[in-house]
């Protein structure tokens, strides 16, 4: 039985990940997201067996969520055993998010995947660390008021997850509309 690492995701629209892609520079031994990578992430599910990955894939189908004006807002990390492991753009305002993030959860109930543990932080990943990246903090502070135009998420994707060589590469499966 094979096995599907999923999640469900938004993808920002090109110019916004242009903008982004433009900034990834500045830290030793990143890596950097491809164009291909970006994306937020609503709801992490994980390995699921075929038949639960339909499942998912059908309880999205019940999802009825307007669309969410966004925009790029600030550079953030996250740190793990006091080491960064992950930069990331933040987007804001993170209610509408939180909110879809929410309705995402309660559907993926229905068909059983248990709720996430994680806090919901509504971010890009732009690069992954390691132990011998180069320091952080200067393109943090160098990008703290990174801000793009607003821009809609007009679409809710589940992806698989492939885990390969040179990172991880993301398959989009379905997509749901958000209402306009
Ligand atoms: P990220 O959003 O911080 O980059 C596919 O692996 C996506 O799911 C990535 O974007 C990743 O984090 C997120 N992800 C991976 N493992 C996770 C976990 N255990 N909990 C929550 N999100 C996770």
């Amino acid at each position: 039985m094979s096995a599907h690492r999923l999640f469900v995701a938004l993808r920002p629209p090109r110019p916004i990940r242009a903008q982004l892609t433009a900034a990834m520079h500045g830290i030793s031994g990143a890596r950097w997201q491809s164009d291909d990578q970006l994306h937020l992430t609503l709801r992490f599910i994980g390995e699921v067996d075929h038949h639960r990955a339909e499942d998912v894939a059908a309880a999205l189908g019940a999802l009825h969520a307007p669309s969410v004006a966004a925009r790029i807002a600030g550079v953030g990390m996250f740190e793990r055993r006091g080491q960064p492991h992950t930069v990331w753009a933040g987007v804001a305002p993170a209610e509408p998010l939180a909110a879809l993030h929410h309705k995402v959860d309660q559907l993926l109930a229905r068909v059983g995947v248990a709720g996430e543990t994680r806090a919901f932080v509504p971010h890009i990943t732009l690069a992954r660390l390691n132990r011998s990246s180069g320091p952080v903090a200067p393109f943090v502070a160098l990008h703290s008021d990174l801000a793009s135009e607003a821009f809609t998420f007009d679409h809710v994707t589940l992806y698989e997850s492939e885990l390969a060589h040179g990172g991880s590469r993301y398959h989009p499966v379905a997509r749901y509309p958000l209402a306009s």
